[in-house]
């Protein structure tokens, strides 16, 4: 690589440095036929970058589906955040890309500045708006953000906050609220039960995204679907359709993995661990 002007030349020099120290080829890596991540939010205070570079320095693999989500074009544009780490992420990915694993970038709703190069490639690179895997044991999965399947984008935090945390207190507030009711001559009203039947609705919007992707990948003719977005990692059965989620870098530091033998497997990576070994973490159970 040859200097550039002199304003570039500390990023240059940067960007030796880091691929001199880059230590994919020294360390021993578990191997995989294919990793698909999504939901990292690059650009966003919340990313677990550090996470991800220790996840995929100790795993790599021949395809690579970046499955929407991976810079926040959303937050950067409202405020610039990107540390080092952000940036060995996207240098990390340009080099598996020049290594010879077969990168493939679908876009989300947080990248979506990225949906005006679709069919481009950028470092090896591909940006596609969907896109179709097939298994080592033939199945086909149909790749695809998951964002074009809500009408309002919910919060799942905000529905573990409220489901656990805030139980105890919305019924001191009930006690509250309709002690002035009572005050005023109005009926009892309960608002835990208002407040449930809110959770309730939006957990199930969380069974309705997972269901009509599925059934957009069934009569699309795919055997299984794998997508992101909703930020809850989830691998079953629904209606004869495979649905895989694979979770996001915020908060679960989850990807879906497929072994050489063609078996799909959701991994949970643990920061504290230096090795190849992941956890293999029970799978929740929705409520
Ligand atoms: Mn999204």
């Amino acid at each position: 690589m040859r200097a550039g002007p002199d304003a570039f030349a500390p990023l240059m020099r940067g960007m030796l440095d880091s691929a001199s120290t880059d230590d994919d080829d020294h360390h021993p890596a578990h191997r995989y036929r294919a990793i698909f991540v999504s939901d990292v939010h690059l650009g966003t205070a919340g990313c677990q970058a550090q996470a991800l570079l220790g996840f995929l320095k100790a795993n790599r693999s021949d395809y690579l589906y970046l499955v929407g989500d991976i810079v926040d074009g959303w937050q950067l544009r409202r405020r610039w955040f990107w540390p080092q780490s952000h940036n060995d992420v996207v240098q990390k990915l340009l080099r598996r890309a020049r290594k010879g694993c077969k990168v493939v970038f679908i876009p989300g709703n947080h990248d979506e500045f990225a949906r005006g190069f679709l069919g481009h490639e950028f470092g090896g690179i591909e940006v596609r708006e969907d896109a179709v895997h097939t298994t080592a044991d033939g199945r086909k999965l149909w790749i695809t953000h998951g964002d074009y399947f809500d009408g309002v984008i919910q919060c799942a935090k905000w529905l573990a906050f409220l489901g656990d945390n805030l139980y105890e207190f919305t019924l001191k507030l009930n006690r509250y609220l309709n002690g002035l009711r009572a005050r005023l001559g109005l009926p009892y009203w309960s608002l835990s039960a208002y407040l449930k039947q809110k959770v309730k609705t939006a957990l199930n919007y969380v069974t309705d995204f997972e269901v009509a992707v599925a059934q957009a990948a069934r009569s699309l003719g795919h055997d299984g679907v794998v997508c992101g977005h909703i930020h809850r990692a989830e691998m079953r059965d629904i209606n004869g359709t495979l649905y895989c989620n694979d979770g996001d870098w915020v908060e679960s530091r989850s990807a879906l993995v497929e072994h050489l033998d063609g078996r799909l497997e959701l991994v949970y990576w643990n920061e504290e661990q230096t090795s190849s070994t992941l956890v293999h973490a029970q799978q929740e159970v929705a409520a």
